[in-house]
C-alpha cells in the first residue's frame, strides 16, 4: 500500500489520478492471484495449489503460502512475482515482520519457520502442536495458535524465548490488535489476551469462527463460517453486532479506511461492509480465500504503528486515530505549523501580522488571498480565532510568552481535528 510521497506529487502534478500503490485487498480464486482495486476484482497473478496465508509486505506486495504445495510466494503491489520458494514443508499462516522477514507456521513440523526479505532461511523455533495463525505485536512478539495443542506460543523476536498459554479448544487463528492485545479464534469461542499471556476475555460462539480482524476503529469482526455471518466485538469485548454474510465466510480483513472485506468462499463473492456494518458491494469470485493480513492494515497499525505506510507525512497509528485512511496517501490529514499563518515553514513576526489581517480583514496591497488553512492561525489552541491568538504569537516571539500549541515547531497533522477550524491544504 506504500505510496511514495514524491511519485504521488508528480502524479498529481501531471494530472493523473492513477493510484501509484497496490490493492485494496489480495485474495486467491482456485489458483488465481486477485486485487480488489477500487471496487473491481482482478486477476494478476498465478499461484499454482491455491493460496492459504497471506501477508502483506510493507511495498504493498503480497506474502502468499501455497495452500497445496511446500511452496511460499512473494508478488510486487502490481502482482509480478518475486520470489518463488520450495519450502521443507508446506506452511500455513503467514505475518510479516517490521524489519521486513516473514514468519510462517508448519503444521506438520510443529514450528515456525523466519524467512528473511530476501528469502533466505532464518532458522526455525519450535512451537505446539500443529501451529495454524499467526500474528506479530507491536513489540515485535510472534503469537502462534497451536491448533491441535488448544495453546498458544509468545514468542520473543529478539531474545528467542517462548511462553506456552493453555487456551480453549482448536484455536485457529488470531490477530494483534494495535492495542497491544491478541485476539484468538477458537472452535467454540473467542478469546482476548494480554501482552502476559492473562486472559481478558472470553466469549462463547457457536458457529465455529476462524478468520478474525481488527478493525481501523479498534472493533474485532469475526468470520463465523458455520452461521454465515460476522460478529463485532468492542476491543473491551463488548458484543457489538452479528451481520449476515454469503455462505462459509472464511477470510476477513480490515481496510485502512474503516470498512472490511469478508471471503464468503462458498458464496462465490467478496463482500465490502462499511465500518458500521452496512453492506457496501458484493464482488464476484468463484472461491475466495486466503487467511491473514491480506490489507496491510494489521501490519499498518500493529507491527509497525509508527511507520508511514503511505508516505503522506503521518504515522500510521496517529493517522488512523484522526479518522484518515493509513494506507491512502489519497486521505490525509493536512500538516501545518500552528502559528504559520503564511505556511512559509516558520514562524515570525510577519505570521503574526498575516494573523491580524485574517482577523480584521485588511485590504493592504501585501494581503494575499484568505488562508485554506484558519487552523494555523488559533496559536493557542482553544477553538477560537481572536486578538488573542497574534497577541500571544507576538508574547512567544519577543520572548516573554509560552510556545504556540501542538503542531509546533515541526509541522504535523491538528492533534484535535474535531475542534476550531479545519486545515484544507
Ligand atoms: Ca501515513
Ligand atoms: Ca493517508
Ligand atoms: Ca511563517
Ligand atoms: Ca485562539
Amino acid at each position: 500500500m506504500k505510496r511514495h510521497r514524491a511519485l504521488l506529487s508528480l502524479g498529481l502534478l501531471i494530472g493523473s489520478m492513477t493510484a501509484v500503490g497496490a490493492a485494496d485487498l489480495w485474495y486467491c480464486s482456485n489458483t488465481d492471484l486477485l486485487q480488489v482495486d477500487q471496487g473491481a476484482g482482478i486477476v494478476v497473478g498465478a499461484l499454482p495449489g491455491g493460496g492459504v496465508g497471506f501477508a502483506v509486505a510493507a511495498d504493498g506486495g503480497v506474502w502468499v503460502a501455497s495452500r497445496d504445495e511446500a511452496r511460499l510466494r512473494r508478488f510486487a503491489a502490481d502482482g509480478a512475482l518475486l520470489l518463488d520458494l520450495v519450502t521443507l514443508a508446506p506452511l500455513q499462516g503467514l505475518a510479516v515482520a517490521r524489519d521486513g522477514s516473514v514468519w510462517a507456521t508448519r503444521p506438520t513440523l510443529n514450528d515456525v519457520w523466519h524467512v528473511a526479505s530476501d528469502g533466505a532461511d532464518l532458522g526455525s523455533v519450535p512451537v505446539g502442536n500443529v501451529p495454524y495463525g499467526i500474528a506479530i505485536d507491536r513489540d515485535a512478539r510472534v503469537w502462534v495458535a497451536n491448533s491441535f495443542g488448544n495453546s498458544v506460543t509468545r514468542i520473543d523476536s529478539l531474545t528467542g524465548a517462548t511462553l506456552e498459554i493453555a487456551v480453549g479448544f482448536f484455536p485457529s487463528h488470531l490477530v494483534a490488535a494495535p492495542d497491544g492485545t491478541i485476539w484468538i479464534a477458537e472452535k467454540e469461542s473467542v478469546r482476548q489476551l494480554a501482552a502476559d499471556g492473562s486472559l481478558l476475555t472470553e466469549i462463547p460462539a457457536g458457529g465455529f469462527p476462524l478468520g478474525i480482524t481488527v478493525a481501523r476503529s479498534g472493533e474485532v469482526w469475526v468470520a463465523n463460517q458455520n452461521t454465515h455471518d460476522v460478529t463485532v466485538f468492542a476491543a473491551d469485548g463488548t458484543p457489538l453486532a452479528t451481520i449476515p454474510t454469503g455462505q462459509k465466510p472464511r477470510g476477513i480483513a480490515a481496510a485502512g479506511d474503516g470498512s472490511v472485506y469478508v471471503l464468503c468462499r462458498l458464496g462465490g463473492e467478496v463482500r465490502h461492509y462499511a465500518a458500521d456494518g452496512a453492506p457496501l458491494s458484493s464482488i464476484l469470485a468463484t472461491y475466495p480465500d486466503g487467511l491473514g493480513d491480506l490489507t496491510g492494515l494489521t501490519y499498518a497499525l500493529s507491527v509497525d504503528p509508527l511507520g508511514d505506510a503511505d508516505g503522506d507525512g503521518t504515522g500510521n497509528e496517529a493517522e488512523a486515530s484522526l479518522g484518515f485512511d493509513p494506507l491512502s496517501a489519497l486521505s490525509s490529514p493536512s500538516s501545518f505549523i500552528r502559528g504559520d499563518a503564511d505556511r512559509n515553514g516558520t514562524v515570525e513576526f510577519l505570521d503574526a501580522f498575516r494573523t491580524l489581517e485574517e482577523l480584521f480583514g485588511s485590504t493592504s496591497p501585501g494581503a494575499g488571498p484568505p488562508t485554506t488553512c484558519p487552523e494555523s492561525l488559533d496559536v493557542n489552541d482553544d477553538g477560537s480565532l481572536d486578538l488573542a491568538d497574534p497577541v500571544y504569537l507576538i508574547g512567544f516571539l519577543a520572548g516573554a510568552g509560552p510556545q504556540p500549541l501542538a503542531p509546533f515547531p515541526t509541522a504535523g497533522p491538528d492533534p484535535f481535528p474535531a475542534l476550531g477550524y479545519p486545515c484544507l491544504d
